[in-house]
Order: C-alpha cells, then structure tokens, then sequence
C-alpha cells in the first residue's frame, strides 16, 4: 500500500480558498511522506499565494464550470461551479489530480464543508469549516430553527434563541439564513449550499475541523456542537497551525508604517474580501476617522476609493494620519503592537485573527455569520462592539467608537478581555495544548490508510 495522496478542495470563492491552503500547509508539514493535491480552478489559484509551499504539496487547476467571464455574476459563477461540481465534476477532478500524482489513487479528501459533494466522491472525506462556530450549529439545526420561528421572523428579530441548545446567547435576527445582501440569487445559490451541507456533514464527513480552539466557547456550545455533528475537532485558528502560514506578503509596506506608530494608537480597518459598505456609510465611516484623530490603516478595495470624501485620501498622504492600501498582511498586522483598534465586517477570519492579536474590535457585520460573530464579539466575550442596535455608523459614532477602545476605560477593559483570548490562543498551541492535540488526531484521520 502506497503513502497517503490526500486531495484538498477549496470553495474557489472569497477567502474560503486561502483558508484551505493554510490547512493544505500545516498538513503537508506535519505529514511530509503524504502527497497533498490542491485543487482549484484557474482564477482561485492565481489569487493565491502558490509560492514557498512545501515540496509535498502540489496544485492541480481545474475547470471552473463555466461563468469564467467576467460579466458573470458572483452569484451565478458559484452556481455554476457548484453544479458542475454535483454533475461529477469533483470525480473527475480527483482523477485529474490522480494523473497529475503519477496515478497515486486518492485516498482522502480535505474539502471546504461547502463542497458537500464530496460526500458522494466514493472518497474518505474530512471537512473543513472556515466561518463562526454557532453559525454552523444553527445550519446544523436549520429545520428546527425555521419550524419554530416559521413565517414570523421579522416580529421576533429581538427574542433570544433560548429554546434551541447552545444558541441561547442570540436573537432571531443573529441567524445566519439571509445569504449574501439584497441578491435574492445568491440568497438561493447560498441556501442551497447550506441545505446540502447540513444534511451530508453528519452522515458522511469522517471529520470536521472548526477554525477555533477548545473551550473558546461555553460548555452549552460545545455540547450541542458535539450533539449535531459528533466528529468535529476544532483546530483554530488555522492561521497559527504551524506551517499553515506563507511568509507575510506586504507590497504597500503596511508594517513599515506602523513601525513608526507608538503602541496601540491605530485603527486598523478592513471589511473582509467580500462585503462592501453602502457609499453613505462608507463616507460616515471615513469622516469618523479623521474625526476621531487618530492614525488609521485602511484596508479598502480600490473600486471604492472613489466614493471616498472629496480630498480624503489626499490629506491622508499628506499629514500621515492615515495609509489606504487594497490589501494588507492582516494577521501581521493585527499582532502588531501599534494596533488598537479593529474596525472590522466580523467574518470569521477577522475574529479569529483579532482575537489572536489581542485587538479590541469594533463590528459592522453585513450577512451569513457576521451578526453572530459580532453578538459573540460584543456580549459572549465582551472585546468589542457591534454596530447597529445602540450605536449607528456615522461618522460621530465611528470616531467615539474609534477614540473609546483606544484611549477610553471600557476600551481598555476590552483590550484585556482580548489579551486574555490572546493567552488562551497561545495556550492551545503550546505542544500539549488542545488545538495542537486535536491536530494531531486531524493528521491521523487525514492520512489513514484505507
Ligand atoms: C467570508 O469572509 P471574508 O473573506 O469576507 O472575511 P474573513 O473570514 O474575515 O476572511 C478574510 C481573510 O482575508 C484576509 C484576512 C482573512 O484571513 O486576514 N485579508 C488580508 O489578509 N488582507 C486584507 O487586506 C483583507 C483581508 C464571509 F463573508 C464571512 O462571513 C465568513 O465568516 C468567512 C468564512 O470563511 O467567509
């Protein structure tokens, strides 16, 4: 019997795909006699960072399904990949993958708990889930979720979910059902993925890693987590796996900036490589910056500079006051000591990566998990704030907001809250921490013979 060839299969969308490749990493370190195939489609990998990986990992490109034109919606270039991924096109490409391994059969796949179509690949099959913990529990537990809150949700939005085990800490309007913005398409292509989802992942995945460490959430959580889905192993968060991540990449010299800022004085601001603020807000949002005076390092895809206040990124440059950059090494720059502050959408990632960093936050959540994440954030372990219900983005908002968590006393009670999540991060990678030990059960599991 060979040596283990393990397929990993990212969602190709978002940052689900280098989310997959920093599992891809820590596994091809920990197992350097097993052959890892990454496989993607073309656009997914040429938005990855392929290079410094080790010798054991290799990718494999892939067709998309279509939709590869530009003009394609988002919503129907997912649909399409996944329907091509359903009709046999994940088959095909383990074969593919198969070939390009010198004919080394398959012998587990690592997918994206998206690519529920696995399940059906004749393939052990591990999953990997990238988004908040209880977000999975409540699509885990949809059916009863929606039988109980029925056609009435609206007029519930505020009750507590206390009813359904381990989801007691939020409201109805916390769900993550709502599927990306006003798109009633992606809405549908996103409800159809979670559906499938939740229905295969208890049958059929061998395992499910979660992108957090043991005991980050209650007992009740963990209880009713282990209840719909017996197998999961949280291994978070995935960024700090060693090996999982590439050396920083900082073509704007975010790093080189802060070294010139004293500690805790700046508000890192990013909203996740998806959700885009409505240009109203996106302008509050800018206004409150300045206004509150101090130094800001913003993360802000460039098609949306020009919403920006008239003269806004002018006056940046010339006072430093303020770097806009497209993109930033974000976990870098969240353990830095001169950030104090995180403005953030609340994906998943932005949490885990804040919380790593031992940075307070500040939530403007926009759909699927984010509310949870944000009510975890604000009320589960208190090192942040959300947006929305007591205090709106508008610019006098932002800047008190901003100027509380970095000089103010609650601020300062939210920064050791965050120091504290910070050690118990630190604490679960030591060698006999619990996310390490899980990740040893996770290599076995991903690299047994079968
Ligand atoms: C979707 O999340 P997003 O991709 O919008 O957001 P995150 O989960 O926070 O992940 C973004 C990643 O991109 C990185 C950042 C995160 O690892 O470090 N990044 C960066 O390196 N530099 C930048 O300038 C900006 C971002 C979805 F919208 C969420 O609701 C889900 O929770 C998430 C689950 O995977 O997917």
């Amino acid at each position: 019997m060979g040596s283990p060839h393990v397929a990993v299969v990212p969602f190709p969308f978002s940052s689900h795909a280098p989310k997959l490749l920093m599992v891809a990493r820590a596994l091809a370190t920990a197992a350097p006699s097993a052959t890892f195939s990454f496989i993607s489609t073309a656009d997914s990998l040429a938005r990855l960072g392929v290079a410094a990986v080790p010798g054991n990992l290799r990718f494999v490109e892939v067709p998309s399904g279509g939709g590869d034109d530009q003009g394609t919606p988002p919503w129907r270039r997912m649909e399409l990949f996944v329907e091509a991924a359903e009709a046999g096109g994940l088959r095909h490409a383990l074969e593919m993958a198969r070939a390009a391994a010198g004919g080394a059969r398959v012998s587990c796949v690592v997918g994206d708990a998206f690519m529920s179509m696995a399940a059906e690949a004749g393939v052990p099959w591990v999953a990997v889930w990238t988004g908040g913990p209880c977000a999975l529990l409540a699509h885990l537990i949809g059916d009863a979720i929606r039988e109980d809150i029925g056609e009435h949700a609206a007029n519930r939005a505020d009750e507590l979910l206390t009813s359904h085990p381990g989801l007691g800490s939020y409201r109805v309007r916390d769900l993550p059902f709502g599927g990306i913005g006003a798109s009633g398409d992606m809405h549908r292509v996103m409800s159809l993925l979670f559906c499938r989802m939740a229905q295969r992942l208890p049958r059929a995945a061998t395992a499910v890693a979660l992108n957090a460490f043991p005991g980050l959430f209650p007992q009740d959580v963990s209880a009713a987590l282990a209840d719909a889905l017996p197998n999961s192993l949280p291994i978070g968060p995935y960024h700090l796996l060693p090996g999982a991540a590439a050396p920083a990449d900082d073509p704007h010299a975010c790093l080189a900036w802060l070294a010139h800022r004293p500690a805790g004085t700046v508000a890192y601001v990013s909203f996740g490589t998806v959700a885009a603020l409505p240009p109203d807000e996106l302008r509050e949002l800018a206004s409150g910056l300045e206004a509150s005076g101090a130094p800001y390092l913003w993360s802000l895809r460039e098609d949306a500079w020009p919403l920006l206040p008239a003269g806004f990124v002018d006056r940046a440059k010339a006072n430093g006051s303020g770097l806009l950059v497209p993109w930033t090494p974000q976990a870098a720059v969240l353990r830095h000591p001169a950030v104090g502050a995180f403005v953030t959408h609340s994906g998943w990632g932005a949490v885990v990566e804040g919380m790593s960093g031992g940075v307070p936050m500040a939530c403007r959540p926009f759909f699927g998990d984010q509310q949870m994440n944000a009510r975890a954030v604000a009320r589960l372990w208190c090192f942040g704030t959300a947006f929305g219900d007591d205090t709106p983005m508008t610019s006098r908002g932002v800047a008190e907001v901003v100027t509380s968590l970095l000089t103010g006393a609650e601020g300062a009670r939210m920064r050791a809250r965050a120091r504290d999540l910070q050690g118990r991060v630190v604490e679960a990678f030591e060698p006999d921490g619990g996310s390490m030990n899980n990740f040893h059960k996770f290599v076995e599991v991903v690299c047994a013979r079968v």
